[in-house]
């Protein structure tokens, strides 16, 4: 039985239990649901980079910030195959593609993320987009194409979102999170920590992710990535021991979940990493480059990898529901 009427007060009392306790607790359930040694590699592309219209104050995409990243078109289908690709052929079993975008537009470019979708299903992955809001039937439409997962972040709780995003709601998120769920696409949704958020708006993120009426099959827990030229550059490392907190909240409050650790994983050492696998993480994105900023690389996670006994989790793994096979349509092979 997953349980979904989760309170504020019972995830309150989880995320401050003693740390080894709850630690313990969290890799129980963790080993209990999960083979505990598997950890899903994923690869993440931005497909289209920067200038991006809101103004989430973490983003290094929003074109009002002066950063160092530079605005981009679309990439090619071609070239997205061949980074699919290379990141196949480097173990990851997911690749999630990531565009700068408010909202998807019925366009020649979503019609190109159609045939990237299709073409990334054909290469036995599981493909995963994020691309800003979706109606339902542009969500339809991926699912149609093939698509496995949708990224959609709460990223905080309804009262700090405010604080962070002003070019859209919270409610906002929850309808394509709705839409992309009423499509039978699988929902990744998480947030960001170190924001300047208080424990209470962690504590509520995870209570709105736990109580949906299904739970978000991937959790992604993100460290922020400060960033110079947005508003957050100036905000210090999120402390490794809350990451930990939230991770093992999330594992405790979502048990089937795939618990992803996210961003900030470049600040940290094996040692913490470690502890955030302990507290129930069960994937990483993997490649020297999350969307635009720094991540570990191949070799120092495959190092990772062999000190810690993990093994990679394979694709498609516990799935009840084949998957959809897209023929893709030459004409956009550009
Ligand atoms: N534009 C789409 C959207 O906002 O949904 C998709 C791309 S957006 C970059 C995907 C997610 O990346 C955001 O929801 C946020 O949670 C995360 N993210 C962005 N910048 C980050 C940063 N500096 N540190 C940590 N996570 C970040
Ligand atoms: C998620 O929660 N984290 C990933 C993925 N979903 C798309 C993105 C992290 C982005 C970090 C900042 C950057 O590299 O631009
Ligand atoms: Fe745009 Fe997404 Fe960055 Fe917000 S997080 S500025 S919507 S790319």
């Amino acid at each position: 039985m997953i349980k979904h009427d989760w309170t504020r007060e019972e995830i309150a009392e989880i995320y401050a239990m003693p740390l080894l306790d709850l630690i313990y607790r969290a890799a129980t359930v963790h080993r209990n649901n999960h083979d505990a040694q598997e950890v899903q590699v994923c690869k993440l592309l931005s497909i289209k980079t920067g200038g991006c219209p809101e103004d989430c104050a973490y983003c290094p995409q929003a074109a009002r910030y002066h950063t160092e990243v530079e605005t981009e078109a679309l990439m090619k289908y071609s070239e997205v195959m061949s980074k699919a690709l290379k990141a196949k052929e480097a173990g990851a079993t997911r690749f999630c593609m990531g565009a700068a975008w408010r909202e998807v537009r019925d366009n020649a470019h979503f019609d190109r993320v159609l045939e990237m979708v299709k073409g990334i299903n054909s290469l036995e992955m599981e493909v995963c987009c994020t691309l800003g809001m979706l109606s339902e039937t542009q969500a339809q439409k991926l699912k149609e194409a093939g698509l496995f997962a949708y990224n959609h972040n709460i990223d905080s709780s309804r009262d700090f979102y405010k604080e962070v995003i002003s070019t859209r709601t919270y409610d906002d998120r929850l309808q394509t999170i709705d839409n992309v769920r009423n499509a039978g696409i699988s929902v990744c949704c998480g947030g960001i920590i170190g924001m300047g958020e208080k424990t209470t708006d962690r504590v509520d993120m995870i209570l709105t992710l736990a109580t949906m009426p299904e739970h978000p099959e991937s959790v992604p827990v993100n460290a922020l990535v400060s960033v110079d030229g947005t508003p957050l550059e100036k905000q210090k490392r999120v402390p490794v021991w809350d990451m930990v907190r939230t991770i093992a909240a999330a594992r405790i409050t979502m048990p089937k979940a795939m618990v992803r650790l996210s961003a900030g994983r470049s600040q940290m050492s094996n040692m913490e990493q470690m502890m955030c696998f302990m507290a129930g993480a069960n994937s990483i994105f993997a490649g020297d480059k999350l969307l635009t900023t720094p991540n570990p690389d191949w070799n120092d996670d495959a190092a990772m990898f062999e000190l810690l006994g993990l093994k990679k989790r394979p694709a498609f793994k516990d799935m009840e529901t084949p998957k959809v096979e897209g023929i893709v349509n030459s004409d956009v092979l550009i």
